[in-house]
């Protein structure tokens, strides 16, 4: 056992075999079928991915190699031509797709819209011929902030049709984000919005792009507004020009560009450990056919299926799995403006119910908001169409799969869990959900072609329920390419934490994880984020699980903080349910409660009440600042990547 052997204690048995009835009509009936396909893409990943391009994807021009691997990186279907855009939409024009809706969007405000995959098409030309006529060209950057509209999908596809690498910026992100970002890619054109709704208000985009690119932008020349929230923006005469009146005279007819299987499709900005944030690149080909691969059997998708995932585009999972996975399938696929607010607390059951949503993919936190609100909401609502519900972002805990489960799923959908990254592109590990029996809290296995396994640090493998870093040990098509305009950043943060002493070369994912004796998978977490208490390793997530599963609590993210005999004590924060006040005697029955569900070693040295916990904008704990305050240090790094900056000023006061 190695020193990076983590220990990992909670163990949840409970095991949900797929429906019969789901299952007779899934395209991956049984884990024989699963056991196949992994099989065979183990033997030869690079056959297999290869006959998948082929089958799979329209390309102008054949690759040559398929794989070319020089440590770290990788290149995928080389020399092939094809374009993205094209794969989405251009070849669905020609059968019955042509009138199918491939994007329903519904605004918060309750407005909607359906564009067919001939009309999302019409426009995307029109957007391309806009940007080309601006000076945009292939291999040029464009920055997107936008609101959840179908135009950001437009502008992400337009770019792509042109060549040009988009960036698309959370529309949560503050004007100081949005500027560092636009700099490091240099971007040339930004395309915005005049604003968007977000819980009942209107989040002034364009003024925040005034701001960025005031000063010290130079590359930006000019600014694509659409015309969303209609208040009062300034236009800034030659540099600013608004969509609706450009569009009039766009041609609907804009020719694919014939892209370079290898060629730049964009760069989103991810934070690491460091305050700077990290530019991902993800190429063309290779990100094509993974993210079609894995929206196709993940999600089991069928023509007539309505999916919806409710993430931002702003971030990679909005990239992989609002635009780009569900359009190459030509699916249809939903995008809501909004997000659940005190005036609407059942608005995503509203939208399940008005379009018969019958793939629903969402994140544990918004999960656990859910069961907050309480069940009467979904409750009232007709979620019979759903059969199947997926989640992604963080571990979900056992308690949140239970009720997702039962009040969301009727105890008829499988639950797909995904474990993945902004860097990998797409799923890594994923149940089938007509195939792989599922138990709650595990992302399961490997999507066929991947090759996962939990190390320690000079990478052996660690033995069964023993923790360690999870790795990915042979390339795979989607993974990021490099960090924008920094391949040593790349090198030094992906591939060398891990260090084999056959100088072999592994992914390391920065999660912890464990291999339970069925070989699924347990995400424990970042493994910054595992204690160390008493000599014991510890997932920070392991015990939150456990401090949910009480009736109290609401939501709870659990640090460590330096203690002298124990070498590190766990610090709770713990929101408290609606019904329940805060009391000494309810800090002693939850520390209690922790001692059962796990073990004496994991009691909380000390549980803080508090309103909310501090989180970043895409909804994930802030676990830094939580270690600052536990160990009564001031709060150290960026805290423009916060939520709402309020929370912190409660906790401080304690
Ligand atoms: C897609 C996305 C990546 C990190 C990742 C891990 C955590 C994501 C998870 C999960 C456990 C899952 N994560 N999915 N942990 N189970 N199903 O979220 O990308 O924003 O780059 O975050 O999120 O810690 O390393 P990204």
């Amino acid at each position: 056992m190695s020193e990076a052997t983590i220990e990992s204690i909670l163990q949840e048995k409970r095991v949900f075999n797929p429906p019969t009835e789901f299952t007779e009509k899934a395209s991956i009936k049984s884990m024989e079928e699963y056991n196949k396909l992994y099989a065979l893409a183990k033997q030869d990943p690079t056959g297999f991915w290869a006959k998948l391009a082929e089958k799979e994807l329209h390309w102008f021009k054949r690759w040559g190699k398929t794989l070319d691997w020089q440590p770290p990186f990788a290149k995928w279907f080389v020399n092939g031509k094809i374009n993205i855009s094209y794969n989405c939409l251009d070849r669905h024009l020609t059968g019955h797709r042509k009138d199918k809706p491939a994007l329903i969007w519904e605004g918060e405000p309750g407005d909607s819209r359906t564009l067919t995959y001939t009309q999302l098409h019409q426009e995307v030309c029109q957007m391309a011929n806009v940007i080309k006529a601006m000076g945009v060209k292939k291999g040029d950057r464009v920055g997107i902030y936008m609101p959840m509209i179908p135009e950001t999908a437009i502008a992400m596809l337009a770019c792509a049709r042109i060549g040009a690498a988009h960036s698309v910026v959370f529309g949560g992100f503050s004007s100081e984000a949005l500027k560092a970002r636009l700099q490091d890619a240099e971007a040339k054109l930004v395309i915005t919005a005049d604003g968007g709704w977000r819980k009942d208000k209107i989040v002034p985009l364009k003024d925040a792009v005034d701001n960025a690119i005031a000063t010290d932008v130079p590359s930006v020349k000019n600014v694509l507004v659409v015309q969303r929230t209609k208040q009062d923006i300034e236009m800034k005469e030659g540099r600013d020009h608004w969509w609706h009146e450009l569009k009039e005279n766009a041609s609907t007819d804009c020719p694919p560009e014939h892209m370079d299987s290898e060629d730049l499709l964009f760069v989103l900005y991810t934070s690491g450990t460091t305050g700077q944030p990290k530019g991902v690149v993800h190429t063309t080909g290779g990100y094509n056919l993974y993210t079609h691969m894995t929206f196709k059997w993940t999600f089991d998708i069928k023509d007539d299926d309505v999916y919806w995932c409710t993430a931002d585009v702003g971030w990679i999972t909005g990239h992989s799995y609002i635009v780009y996975g569900p359009l190459s399938n030509g699916a249809t696929t939903v995008m809501y403006e909004g997000a659940p607010r005190p005036s609407n607390p059942g608005c995503f059951w509203d939208v399940v119910e008005k379009y018969g949503v019958t793939i629903f993919y969402t994140a544990p936190t918004a999960i656990r908001a859910f069961i907050k609100m309480g069940d009467e909401h979904p409750n009232k609502r007709d979620l019979s169409s759903l059969r199947i519900l997926g989640t992604v972002g963080e571990p979900i805990n056992p308690e949140a799969w239970i009720w997702y489960h039962k009040v969301i799923g009727n105890e008829k959908c499988p639950i797909v869990d995904t474990w993945w990254q902004t860097e990998t592109g797409g799923f890594m590990l994923t149940p089938l959900p007509g195939a792989t029996p599922t138990k709650p809290g595990s992302a399961t296995l490997p999507f066929p072609g991947i090759i996962a396994d939990v190390v320690d640090l000079e990478g052996n493998s660690v033995g069964e329920n023993e923790g360690g870093y999870l790795v990915i040990k042979h390339p795979w098509p989607s993974m990021m390419r490099t960090v924008y305009k920094n391949d040593d950043r790349f090198r030094s943060t992906y591939w060398e934490h891990i260090a084999p002493k056959d100088g072999k070369y592994l992914y390391f994912a920065g999660d912890g994880a464990r291999k339970d004796e069925d070989g699924y998978f347990w995400v424990m977490g970042r493994v910054d984020d595992v204690m160390n208490i008493s000599g014991h390793r510890l997932g920070t997530m392991e015990v939150e699980s456990a401090l949910v599963s009480h009736p109290a609590v609401a939501e709870a993210a659990v640090v460590s903080r330096p203690d002298e005999l124990k070498g590190e004590d766990v610090y709770a924060f713990v929101t408290l349910e609606d019904s329940y006040s805060e009391s000494d005697e309810l800090k002693q029955q939850l520390k209690q409660h922790v001692v059962k569900e796990i073990g004496a070693i994991a009691r909380p040295g000390e549980i803080r009440f508090a309103d909310a916990l501090p989180k970043t904008r895409s909804g994930k704990i802030i676990r830094r600042f939580l270690r600052n305050l536990a160990a009564g240090e001031e709060l150290v790094g960026d805290i423009s990547t916060m939520e709402d900056l309020s929370v912190l000023d409660k906790l401080r006061q304690g």
